[in-house]
């Protein structure tokens, strides 16, 4: 970083941390606030060797990735500050890159070919945008997913709170699963229609950073935050920790009423994330586990491994409190728009065919066109919007999922929250991904933020290239 860049920067965050009084002074003298480019922070994605351990043994798979490794390098900020990646594509395809959760304005959505172009290979992009969301969230490839994103193309980005909660250490975990072969080389037969019309491709090995038995050091007595986030391509993962009492405090990256876990098992599904507060109750030289139940098995997915002597702040047992809420708009739900949105298709389906291209296909032109689930009747709708909307407009989406199978709806821009599942009223936290069981009816409320084409699909990346998805289309200024 230049002399140059490094004050710039600092003039900045001063100007972000203003008082009123301050306000008033950048609105007085706005040469002074003029904004000034970030620094740029490189992103390379490149094919590369990652060394994964499964079970005893470390094996070095081929993988591709961002900045040399698998998860690719954290992304660290402030809320209020401004992200810029200049991002290069050294693969042998074109891709992009998708901020998962976060609220850019359309053109950095990274939704290509929807809201940009692919980045072709050798060539670059940079994205930049204000990070206006605290929380935990990640990036990825948008672009042929089902291979890039199954490859390894992912990564976390964390934006830290003005008033963070107090801890004596802060653990990302990042749960995949891998399809790996006999001899524990990936297996690349991506895009086989049979996960596609089923739960998608499910790993027969699952990883936490890169380990399938990962060792967490704790010591009794200390405080730590886990920021869990689900990169699978399809799998769910039900996480339990048994022996210790873990707190959550967000989802998605959206701040919770703090809640025990309890019994209940934490349930994340492709592309969501939550944040727990967890005290090492323990005692020093004890092992705890961290396991999963998923679609498929029952896993141990990482050990909390207890050092001999006691440690951290004295911060365990205090009570936990919530995190500040990140500012959104209010629905309003008295006039909103209602969605309906039903999913079909799929292995042990109804559907016998859906309208693609503009014209209707029986089932065995689909599967021929790659195609075996649709919204609506409408198999992969990125033709026309789902809804063209106005900013500022509440919508309701009714959704029913009349499949055989689980699946996690993500819209981008904005997040939603559910207010009925099944018949009955609730009152979902914000988020940007949610899981619906076979046969489930779930509603969720957004607001129309940003104008701009904005994707609403299924994050089980191989039902979404297989025709779970779809877009809205919002109109007018920024609300
Ligand atoms: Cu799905």
């Amino acid at each position: 970083m230049t002399i140059k860049t490094a004050v710039a920067d600092l003039t900045r965050r001063r100007f972000l941390g203003c008082t009123a009084a301050g306000a008033a002074l950048v609105a007085s003298y706005p040469a002074l606030a003029a904004p000034q480019a970030p620094p740029a922070r490189p992103l390379v994605a490149a094919a590369g060797r990652q060394a994964l351990a499964f079970g005893t043994a470390t094996h070095l798979v081929d993988t591709w990735n961002y900045g040399g490794a698998v998860p690719g390098p954290l992304l660290r900020y402030s809320v209020g500050d401004r992200l810029r990646v200049d991002f290069e594509n050294r693969l042998p395809e074109p891709t992009s890159v998708h901020w998962h959760g976060l609220r850019p304005p359309n053109a950095m959505d990274g939704a290509a070919p929807l809201t940009q172009p692919p980045v072709q290979p050798g060539a670059r992009m940079t994205y930049e945008f204000d990070l206006t969301d605290a929380g935990t969230y990640w990036y990825h490839t948008h672009f042929r997913g089902w291979n890039q994103q199954d490859r390894g193309l992912y990564g976390v980005l964390i934006v830290d709170e003005r008033n963070p909660p107090q801890v004596d250490r802060d653990l990302v975990l990042v749960i995949d699963d891998w399809v790996v072969t006999r001899d524990f080389t990936l297996d690349t037969s991506f895009g086989d229609m049979h996960s596609a019309a089923h739960a998608g491709r499910l790993g027969n090995v699952a990883t936490v950073n890169n380990s399938s038995d990962l060792a967490i050091g704790l010591s009794a007595g200390e405080r730590v935050r886990l920021r869990l986030v689900n990169v699978a391509n399809a799998q769910i993962f039900a996480l339990k920790f048994p022996g210790h009492a873990p707190v959550l405090i967000a989802e998605d990256g959206n701040p919770v009423t703090p809640r025990p876990l309890g019994d209940e098992h934490l349930v994340l599904g492709p592309g969501q994330r939550a944040d727990l507060i967890l005290d090492a109750t323990a005692e020093p030289g004890a092992t705890l586990q961290l396991d999963a139940d998923t679609l498929t098995d029952q896993l141990h997915l990482a050990r909390f491994v207890y050092g001999d002597a006691p440690g951290g702040s004295g911060l365990a047992g205090r009570p936990v409190a919530p995190l500040e809420p990140n500012a959104r708009p209010t629905p309003d739900l008295a006039n909103a728009r209602r969605i309906p949105l039903t999913m079909e298709g799929g292995a042990m389906g109804r559907m016998s065919g859906a309208m693609m291209g503009g014209r209707m296909m029986g089932m065995r032109e689909l599967v021929a066109a790659g195609r075996v689930w649709a919204f609506n009747g409408v198999a992969g709708g990125m033709e026309a919007p789902l809804a063209t909307l106005k900013t500022g407009e509440t919508v309701v989406v009714d959704m029913v999922n009349a499949t055989a199978f689980p699946h996690a709806m993500h819209l981008h821009g904005t997040h939603f929250r559910e207010i009925e599942r099944n018949g009955s009223q609730v009152d979902g936290a914000w988020r940007d991904t949610t899981v619906m069981a076979p046969e489930d009816r779930v509603s969720v409320v957004f607001v129309a933020e940003q104008p701009g084409k904005w994707m609403f699909h299924c994050h089980m990346i191989e039902h979404q290239s297989a025709g779970m998805m779809a877009y809205v289309e919002i109109e007018g200024e920024r609300a």
